[in-house]
């Protein structure tokens, strides 16, 4: 049987399940969006997904056609029928149909679409030698201009960094933000350590605000160690003793050098190693 995708309230085939080329989130990326974890059929922090979700739409007038709890049952629903334990969630709510001009206000019919896999993972090896990234030259979007706490359809400013990654032959980039300040990485969060103690970039960096983030921050602090919210420069990844990314799908991932500098001993580190222990005793609970 092949994967059944929600839609309002009705489940399609993959080869069914369409879209108005008239919905803005289509035309504009005007929707707004989140990725999930399911472990052993329960999805991780799903209540923190549905309160960024609500926030992301909120902050763009984008009126919710279902309740929380009523989307957090449809992403249960769709894990449930279509058998999945172990997964990855897309839940996605667009602006609907409207006009080809911007107004938002002629626009209805809002799409609640969600699509369960099966994980596409980082290799194995990658988590045992830790990534090497480079620096993008496309610079985080202000959040004066448009807040990175939205997790909107709009991922342009971190597809171009991601292409910079990737002609450099990496599969992640570090974002600054346009004070030269470390930002994140264009699908995951970043975190330092030195001399045992734990930071990451603050909200006001511009970034997007990751539950795996916050969930490392509580972990963390949990375990008796140090972790601050503090603006970071380049100087302080390069002179970390370690340096690891968390995201949804990721989970924590090391870092292993920046711009061709190798970070610490150039090894994924202890602290990588002790707080994915942890995450996984967590989020397999
Ligand atoms: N920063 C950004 C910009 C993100 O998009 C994260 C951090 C991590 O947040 P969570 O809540 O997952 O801990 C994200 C989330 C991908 C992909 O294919 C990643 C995200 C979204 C869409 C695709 O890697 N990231």
């Amino acid at each position: 049987m092949g994967l059944k995708i929600y839609i309002n309230g009705t489940y399609y085939a993959k080869e069914d399940a369409k879209i108005s080329v008239f919905d803005h989130g289509f035309l504009y990326g005007d929707g707004v969006f989140e990725g999930m974890r399911a472990y052993n059929g329960k999805v991780f922090r799903l209540d923190a997904h549905m309160d960024r979700l609500f926030d992301s739409m909120r902050s763009l007038t984008i009126e919710s056609p279902m309740s929380k709890a009523g989307i957090a049952k449809a992403v249960n629903e769709t894990l449930a029928i279509n058998e999945i334990k172990d997964g990855y969630i897309r839940l996605i709510v667009t602006r609907g149909a409207g006009t080809l001009g911007l107004d938002a206000h002629l626009c209805s019919d809002p799409q609640v679409i969600v699509i369960t896999d099966h994980l596409a993972l980082y290799p194995k090896e990658l988590y045992e030698q830790g990534l090497r990234i480079v620096t993008a030259g496309t610079v985080r979007t202000n959040p004066a201009s448009l807040s990175p706490q939205i997790k909107s359809l709009n991922y342009l400013n971190n597809i171009l960094a991601k292409i910079e990654g990737h002609l450099a032959g990496c599969v992640e980039a570090l974002m600054l933000n346009d004070k030269g300040e470390v930002a994140e990485c264009t699908g995951d969060n970043i975190f330092t350590v030195k001399n045992g103690k734990l930071r990451t970039p603050p909200t006001a960096a511009g970034i997007l605000e990751g539950i795996t983030r916050a969930a490392v921050i509580e972990i963390a602090r949990k375990e008796g160690l140090s972790c601050e919210e503090v603006a970071l420069t380049r100087y302080d990844v390069y002179t970390a003793d370690e340096v690891f990314l968390t995201g949804s799908a990721a989970e924590l991932i090391p870092i292993v050098a920046l711009d061709g500098r190798a970070i610490g001993s150039g090894k994924p580190g202890p602290m990588f190693k002790h707080l994915l222990e942890k995450f996984h005793e967590e989020a397999r609970a």
